[in-house]
């Protein structure tokens, strides 16, 4: 039986990857970091307490900026296979806290790395690299040669994650990965991020639970896939005969706009857009047609105006196919959020 080592277990494709393991007969074992609410909500349905049944899933106490915990576990679990998911993973916020992320999403690579050396450990590594690092558009598609030019302290952060890995792959030969992955999204996508705010105030809309919603940047443009499709090619990634670095997207882009209307439109609203302070100088909606304002606060320093990937290697070389269209993704979003709105109102009687 393989044994996978998760950091970001508890995160959106922490918990997809957690499923494909345990499905393909792996026992997982994942980090958490200590919170002072829950923060399993994502795992919960797989998680089974040890005390109770036999379980292939185990949590451990650790963080990414505490190497003596990494090397612990390291030692204790002996993985064959990491995957380092876990990151302060919100770009926007990420110019709020920019020595915190890189505390996280970039030394946390190398303290992995140089705990599998210390340990000498025969461990496949995966490190979740990601669209962000094109930032300023050099060319279109992106694809793995495509130079980068990271415009966030996320994406500097990861700029060192990516290289730090693969240095360790030429330096020591590990079996180390980057795989480049274009925004994914899911029913279980932090509520933070534009696809995930827009299906949750969509619906809740709907339902008379909020009256409006506020975005920032209408125009940028993503490749956006499902979460699930990913976290099947991160493992093929490590199944490999050589480790490699992949990008991962479906050759599709949408703008911010475009992936609102679509939600929108299923649940049979019309949109009336507002520019920022419309409403307070007086232009206030009387049409019956659902506001969404701009609000500057969630302009970023530094845009990245278009993603758009090439996932032809990964298609080649890993057999790795996108399997959910963008319609289908949204659809499934919005459906999800309708529901859960509706247990919301009806929790409030
Ligand atoms: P999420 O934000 O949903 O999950 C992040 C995970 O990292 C959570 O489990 C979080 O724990 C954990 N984490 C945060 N800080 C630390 C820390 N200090 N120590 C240990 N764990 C920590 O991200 P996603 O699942 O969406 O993304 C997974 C990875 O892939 C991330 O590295 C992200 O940057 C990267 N990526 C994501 C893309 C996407 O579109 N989703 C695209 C490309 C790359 P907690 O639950 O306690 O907060
Ligand atoms: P991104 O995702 O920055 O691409 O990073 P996000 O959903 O936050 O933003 C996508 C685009 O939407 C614009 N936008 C808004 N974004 C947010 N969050 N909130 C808003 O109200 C809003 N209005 C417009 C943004 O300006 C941006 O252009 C995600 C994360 O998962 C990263 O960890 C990952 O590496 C990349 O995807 C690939």
């Amino acid at each position: 039986m393989k044994k996978a080592f998760i950091t970001g277990i508890t995160g959106q494709d922490g918990s997809y990857l957690t499923e494909l393991l345990l499905s393909k007969g792996y026992e997982v074992h994942g980090m958490i970091r200590r919170s002072s609410s829950f923060n399993t909500g994502r795992i919960n349905h797989i998680y089974r307490d040890p005390h109770e049944e036999d379980t292939k899933l185990f949590l451990h106490y650790g963080d990414l900026n505490d190497a003596s915990s990494i090397n612990r576990l390291l030692r204790e679990v002996r993985p064959d296979e990491i995957y380092n998911l876990g990151a302060q993973s919100h770009v926007r916020v990420s110019f709020d806290v920019p020595e915190y992320t890189a505390e996280i999403d970039a030394l946390g690579a190398v303290r992995i790395l140089e705990g599998i050396q210390e340990t000498g450990l025969d461990t496949r590594f995966y490190q979740a690299s990601s669209s962000e690092l094109y930032g300023k558009v050099v060319e279109t598609p992106q694809k793995e040669t495509t130079p980068f030019y990271p415009r966030s302290p996320y994406a500097c952060a990861k700029a060192y994650a990516f290289y730090i890995t693969l240095n360790y792959r030429e330096s020591y030969n590990m079996f180390a990965c980057n795989g480049i992955l274009f925004n994914h999204e899911s029913p279980r996508r932090g509520e933070t991020f534009v696809t995930r705010k827009i299906t949750r105030a969509a619906a809740r809309i709907k339902l008379g639970l909020q009256d409006r919603l506020y975005l920032g940047n209408l125009d940028a443009k993503r490749d956006w896939g499902f979460a699930g499709d990913y976290v099947e090619a991160m493992w093929r990634m490590l199944q490999a005969d050589t480790p490699d670095d992949y990008v991962v997207a479906t050759g599709e882009t949408h703008s911010v706009r475009e992936f609102a209307e679509l939600v929108f439109a299923r649940l049979g609203m019309p949109i009336e857009w507002q520019g920022h302070g419309e409403a307070e100088k007086g232009i206030d909606s009387t049409s019956g047609k659902t506001v969404i304002e701009i609000d500057p606060r969630y302009f970023r320093p530094a845009e990245v105006d278009l993603l758009l990937g090439d996932p032809a290697k990964a298609r080649r070389e890993l057999g790795w196919e996108v399997k959910t269209s963008f319609p289908q993704l949204v659809e499934m979003m919005t459906d999800w959020d309708l529901k859960l709105a509706e247990r919301e109102q009806r929790a409030k009687g």
